[in-house]
């Protein structure tokens, strides 16, 4: 096991002006976490029915904020930011004008990020992180929104020119693990975000400036949901990154197999996109044969999951038991325990193994009946994304920040990031948990109690309520320690060299066949499925949509 606190070694480290770039984003990251935890602090406090949002502000903007801010902000910076550092450790140092691409998205970006947020703060866009029509914000809100995609494909393309330039200085050769698995989380970005990017830029923004009066309300959410779906996987591969790459070198283990996680990753490509439908399972005018080919391609992507989760297990298993590690489950024990870069993204890990069959729940149709606009969902990505990939990001800022601020993780402060992700996870089992169970009763999600005193919930719903607003607060507590822990990373903890944690791959792990990595295969099968999954249901919803919302002549 390497120990936490490096001594100057022969680490491959990150150029610090690739460095200044990842932490850039990483600082917008951990703005967004504070201000959008603060707004959730204040959700589950109005939902318990005891509290009333002060100064006339709304529930619906406080939880657009907590949305957007946690759920496309936080992601969207940390992930980038991340795979730029990823990128620059494994493939080699980006050139200038790569670095200044990457800038250029950055502030492309920032500048969607600040535009859409005042408008969100003016409640001039209370319309949810989904922003669903016919709810309508502001146009600017839209304009901002857009500006943040198209600023990710310029971040993107910086990532994916030095990838470019990697593979032709070594031709035939499979490229870091690291690198390739970044460039699909790009790939499956880059085509999921253009549906929504086609959404604003065609339907909302003309609408919300009254050049057209009325939208196709099931065309722009099946737009989103096209992006929506892959978008979880965007926030879910960087955290399997982690997992596969990362965590084996931090045990002081290898990487079980490079072309079991190469495939694993092909394979979130090909099936996170076609099953944007698994949302919509509720909605008319999707024909039932296009919802039930959705679900079934939703099925499929369950398997790269259950692919990682074998090869975590075999990964703990193999050095359990090289540590000496007996029986069925002493291997278990052998685990470094006391390292908080292993600890904080298993505990993550942990959670997803019930997260995960929520969320084939969810995508069984019938079942989905049961608990489809019900608070379960809300617990669903608690669960999924705001455990068992948040967890992972702070396990991963534990040695990435430290590795390009030139500092290290202090024994205190290992210390601390172990209690951060046991309260953490406290918190969460008994939010979600309420979540779970008063969602089963039929409680919404998304709904406003403090109005009319709270009169639209049932009374057997309010003591689960309560348990939210308990399990929500011990989180924010959780958001305190991380961004105290963050801050001393930053700033003050002491100076010295912390590793990127990059693993090798087992000597008797098969080779890599170099098929795995021929983009023409993997994107033409991708588009197909897309095509396949889309074309007929799209072109009916044209077809039958209602009078006048068309908009648009040539259509
Ligand atoms: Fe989901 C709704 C189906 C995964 C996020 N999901 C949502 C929403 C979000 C979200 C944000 O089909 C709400 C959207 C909204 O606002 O309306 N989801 C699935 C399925 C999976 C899934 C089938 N979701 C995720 C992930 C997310 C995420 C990941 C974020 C990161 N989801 C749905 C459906 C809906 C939905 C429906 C719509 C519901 C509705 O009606 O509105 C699968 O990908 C899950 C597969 C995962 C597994 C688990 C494998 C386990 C592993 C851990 C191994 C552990 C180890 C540690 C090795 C099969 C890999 C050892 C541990 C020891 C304890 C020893």
């Amino acid at each position: 096991m390497t120990t936490i606190k490096e001594k100057a070694q022969d680490f491959v480290r990150v150029d610090r002006r690739d460095g200044k770039l990842a932490l850039a984003h990483i600082y917008v990251a951990f703005i967004a976490l504070f201000i959008g935890g603060l707004c959730g602090l204040l959700q589950v406090l109005v939902r318990s029915g005891q509290f009333t949002l002060p100064w006339g502000i709304g529930y619906y903007q406080v939880l657009t904020i907590h949305g957007v801010l946690l759920g496309l902000i936080l992601t969207t910076y940390f992930i980038l930011g991340f795979q730029i550092a990823a990128i620059s450790r494994t493939s080699g140092t980006l050139t200038d004008k790569q670095r200044l691409v990457g800038w250029i998205g950055f502030w492309v970006m920032t500048a969607g990020t600040v535009a859409a947020s005042i408008m969100v703060l003016l409640n001039e866009a209370s319309v949810l992180y989904t922003f669903y029509a016919p709810l309508q914000a502001h146009w600017i809100f839209y304009v901002g929104m857009a500006l943040v995609v198209v600023g990710s494909w310029i971040v993107a393309i910086a990532q994916i020119m030095k990838y470019v330039e990697w593979r032709k200085a070594n031709p035939g050769q499979p490229s870091p693990l690291l690198s390739f698995m970044v460039i699909v989380n790009l790939a499956m970005w880059i085509i999921c975000s253009l549906g929504v990017a086609v959404e604003v830029v065609f339907q909302l923004i003309p609408w919300s400036l009254g050049w057209v009066d009325k939208v196709d309300v099931l065309l722009s959410r099946t737009l989103f949901w096209y992006f929506g779906h892959p978008l979880v996987y965007f926030w879910l591969l960087p955290a399997y990154m982690v997992w596969y790459v990362i965590i084996p070198k931090i045990i002081g283990g290898k990487i079980f197999s490079d072309a079991l996680a190469r495939l694993s990753f092909m394979l979130f490509l090909l099936f996170s996109i076609p099953v944007g439908f698994h949302h919509q399972l509720t909605e008319p005018g999707i024909d039932s044969f296009w919802k039930f080919l959705q679900v079934v391609l939703t099925m499929m992507v369950v398997i790269p999951s259950l692919l990682t989760a074998f090869s975590m297990f075999a990964t703990f298993e193999l050095r359990g038991r090289q540590l000496g590690g007996r029986g069925l489950f002493g291997w278990f024990k052998k685990l470094p325990w006391n390292d908080a870069r292993f600890t904080v993204p298993f505990i993550g890990m942990a959670a997803f193994i019930p997260a995960g069959a929520g969320g084939i729940i969810n995508a069984s149709h019938q079942m989905n009946a049961l608990i489809h606009n019900t608070i379960w969902v809300t617990g669903h990505f608690h669960l999924t994304l705001a455990t068992t990939v948040v967890l992972t990001f702070f396990g991963a800022a534990y040695w990435l920040i430290p590795h390009l601020t030139g500092r290290v993780l202090t024994k205190q402060m290992n210390k601390l990031a172990i209690i951060q992700a046991i309260v953490w996870a406290f918190g969460m089992s008994i939010m979600s948990g309420a979540m779970h169970v008063v969602g089963l009763m039929g409680a919404p999600r998304r709904s406003d109690f403090s109005t009319y005193g709270g009169a639209q919930q049932a009374t057997e719903w309010i003591p689960y309520q309560i348990a939210q607003a308990v399990g929500g607060t011990i989180l924010f507590i959780g958001i305190i320690l991380v961004l105290y822990i963050v801050a001393n990373l930053l700033w003050f903890a002491p100076k010295g060299e912390t590793e990127f944690p990059v693993g090798e791959v087992s000597e008797n792990a098969e080779k890599t066949p170099m098929w795995l990595e021929n983009w023409k295969i993997w994107l033409t099968i991708c588009i197909a499925l897309i095509l396949f999954a889309y074309t007929v249901p799209v072109f009916e919803m044209i077809q039958n949509a209602p009078p006048g919302s068309k908009g648009y002549k040539f259509w």
